[in-house]
């Protein structure tokens, strides 16, 4: 029986805009990128309800027809940032799984990129803000956290059959755990340092998660990552 592919809960693929044969369909991948691009910007800074098309059409020197092109409404807008943003996970797993770690290794690994991520990609943080404000969104966007638990579950399944999980953990109820504490962990730090302590906040919280969770106590499965001082907020 083949393994279960851990990146499958995440369907929707990035947009791509590499050449193809068609100069026609490249440029419009190019502009609907574009497009993408800034309205993530203004919903990362200003939010769904603060942000119009006409804002993300003057961003990138465009008219709104020219937009509402791509994308029919400021919804449409938000339900592609959001579906992009989960785009990001498959590319990260197949770079982290080309490692070739253990398991366990592999998902703490994974966890750290998306802290990185988090702090780095204007589109990771534009879906994160989008998701929050779900409740004023008229549209049907992908279901939060579900995919990330479900990834993670696969591989602590596969962390349990390899002997890399302390027994009695329950690879379900770990991934439930470690999709919690890193929703926490990057929003607090959104929240006081604009995300930008979440990679130092996220390997703390890792090393104690996964110190639990471990077969093995004494070697630490989550990358090294130096512990900035957390800054008073100001
Ligand atoms: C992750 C966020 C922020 C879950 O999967 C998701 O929906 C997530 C946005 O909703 O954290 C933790 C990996």
């Amino acid at each position: 029986m083949p393994e279960p592919d851990p990146a499958a809960p995440f369907r929707v693929r990035p947009i791509v805009t590499r050449r193809g044969p068609d100069p026609k369909q490249d440029r419009a991948a190019r502009t609907k990128l574009l497009v993408l691009t800034a309205a993530a910007e203004l919903f990362a800074a200003r939010g769904f309800r603060h942000t119009a098309v006409k804002d993300v059409a003057e961003r990138v020197e465009m008219t709104k027809g020219a937009v509402y092109f791509h994308f029919p409404t400021k919804e449409a807008l938000a339900v592609a940032v959001v579906e992009q943003h989960y785009a990001r996970w498959p590319a990260l797993l197949t770079e982290v799984t080309a490692e070739g770690h253990g398991p366990l290794e592999t998902a703490a690994r994974l966890l750290a990129g998306a802290a990185t991520a988090f702090r780095d990609d204007i589109v990771v943080q534009a879906g994160a803000r989008l998701q929050i404000e779900r409740p004023q969104i008229d549209a049907e966007l992908p279901t939060p956290y579900v995919d990330w638990t479900q990834l993670l579950a696969t591989l602590l399944v596969r962390a349990e059959e390899a002997g890399e999980l302390r027994a009695g953990v329950s690879p379900q109820a770990a991934a439930r755990s470690l999709v919690a504490a890193f929703f926490g962990t990057q929003h607090i730090s959104d929240v006081l340092h604009e995300r930008t302590d979440v990679v130092e906040r996220w390997s703390e919280t890792a090393e104690l998660l996964f110190r639990a969770i471990g077969a093995a106590p004494a070697a630490p499965v989550v990358p090294a990552v130096p512990t900035a001082p957390t800054t008073p907020v100001s």
